[in-house]
């Protein structure tokens, strides 16, 4: 992105300049003297006041929202869509300064430790673009049986974006790394809501931050990366928990053991190591890593609650992902899981971005219906209908979306 369009949108939106903007605004002349115009982008989004009234917000301290699961229905997620969480203090936006912005390599393992500047970075390794799915662990928690605590996500903390940045991989591998080096730690410049400490600071196994679907990236769909979603750096990882996929961020530390940054410890991010009872008490060392996403499939359009014409077929559509494997079946019924019928899947764009499937629907007779998908992927692993191993901490439940609808 040549022009600063985050200071230009602000620009416009501030003195209602109709003449400078580059596109046509329809009725201009209508608005009543001295409104300002809404800010529809999530670019200039710097707090919770400032998010759009279609997100659900859980909490503000720290800021955790989510919007309605058919409002994902584009293959590529854009900014003002896709679901907000931090797990700490919020960075000060606006004092950050590009100029300044560095991003250090270091840790036990590196050969030598380096510094670059966002220009250096930029300028020095081959840029990639990427489509990259980024799920939190707890995605969908909402749906767990009996309840666990945290964020009552819906199944909305997903998203697939466009991310345009530098391999992980080139850059750690401009710094040396050496023959002990078995994990990650990631660092960005939010701080813990007690105002000591790291917010975040997790990390993968070396051999995925070695992987081609690890960025350091700023830039997410063709322009800066919102605030919101980790402005002015981001570490990426498609398939992973999106906790590894740091905002913000100012470091990557290369380490001769498992990472022990904040939130690495058993139970955040985990689960336990064999299967337990719903509701069941786990010891914490009975716990591991979350290292990847499992397939699981989404129902975007049309949006739950839509009335159909009876006799009039309807596109049905959605999404479909399966951590660092990928889809190669999409299912869905309408008898609540009686038949099965499989519909027109594409390939992803990329290794760990999500799949587009659709369908058309010809429902039987007038009144109410459940609709449901279920996703399969390469290693024949396919979605549970109920729920799936229930878990302490509520992650990974990657049970079937279901949708209603009525026909009329
Ligand atoms: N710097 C920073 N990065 C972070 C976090 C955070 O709190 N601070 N939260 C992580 C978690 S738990 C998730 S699910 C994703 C959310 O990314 P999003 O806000 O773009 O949806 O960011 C990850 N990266
Ligand atoms: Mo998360």
């Amino acid at each position: 992105m040549s022009l600063d369009r985050r200071a230009f949108i602000k620009g416009a939106i501030a003195t209602s300049a109709v003449a400078i903007l580059p596109v046509k605004w329809v009725f201009a002349g209508n608005m009543p003297l001295g409104m300002a115009s809404l800010d529809i982008s999530s670019l200039t989004w710097s707090k919770a006041e400032d998010l759009p009234d279609y997100f659900t917000v859980l909490n503000t301290k720290p800021l955790n929202a989510y919007p309605a699961e058919h409002m994902l229905d584009k293959a590529v997620t854009p900014g003002d869509v896709a679901f907000i969480r931090w797990n700490g203090q919020m960075p000060d936006f606006k004092a950050m300064d590009l100029k300044t912005w560095t991003f250090k390599v270091d840790g036990e393992s590196v050969k030598t430790p380096k510094t670059y500047t966002l220009d250096e970075l930029k300028q020095r390794f081959k840029h990639h673009t990427r489509r990259l799915v980024l799920e939190c662990g707890g995605n969908s928690r909402v749906n767990f049986f009996p309840g666990t605590k945290g964020n009552q996500w819906n199944n909305a903390a997903v998203y697939c974006s466009e991310w345009t940045g530098v391999l992980v991989r080139d850059v750690l591998y401009d710094c040396g790394i050496k023959e002990d080096a078995v994990y990650t730690g990631h660092h960005g410049i939010d701080k813990h809501l007690s105002g000591h400490g790291e917010a975040i600071s997790r990390g993968v196994p070396i051999d995925a931050a070695l992987s081609d679907d690890a960025l350091i990236a700023w830039s997410m769909n063709g322009e800066d990366i919102p605030y919101m979603h980790g402005y002015p750096l981001r570490i990426v990882f498609g398939g992973r928990p999106a906790s590894v996929s740091q905002k913000c961020a100012v470091g990557i530390s290369v380490r001769n053991k498992v990472h022990d940054g904040h939130k690495m410890a058993a139970p955040a991010y985990q689960v336990p190591k064999y299967p337990v009872a719903p509701g069941e008490k786990v010891d914490n060392k009975d716990f591991e890593i979350i290292e990847q996403m499992i397939v699981k499939s989404l129902i975007t359009f049309p949006e739950s609650g839509t009335e159909m014409k009876l006799g009039k077929k309807t596109v049905l559509r959605g999404h479909a992902w399966a951590g660092l494997r990928e889809v190669i079946k999409v299912e869905v019924s309408y008898d609540y899981g009686t038949r099965w019928h499989i519909v027109e899947l594409e390939k992803p764009k990329n290794a760990t971005a999500w799949q587009q499937w659709q369908t058309e629907l010809d429902l039987p007779e007038q009144g109410y219906y459940e609709i449901w998908a279920r996703a399969t992927d390469s290693e024949g692993d396919t979605q549970p209908v109920v729920q799936p191993q229930w878990n302490p901490k509520g992650y990974m439940f990657n049970g079937c979306h279901r949708i209603a609808v009525r026909v009329v």
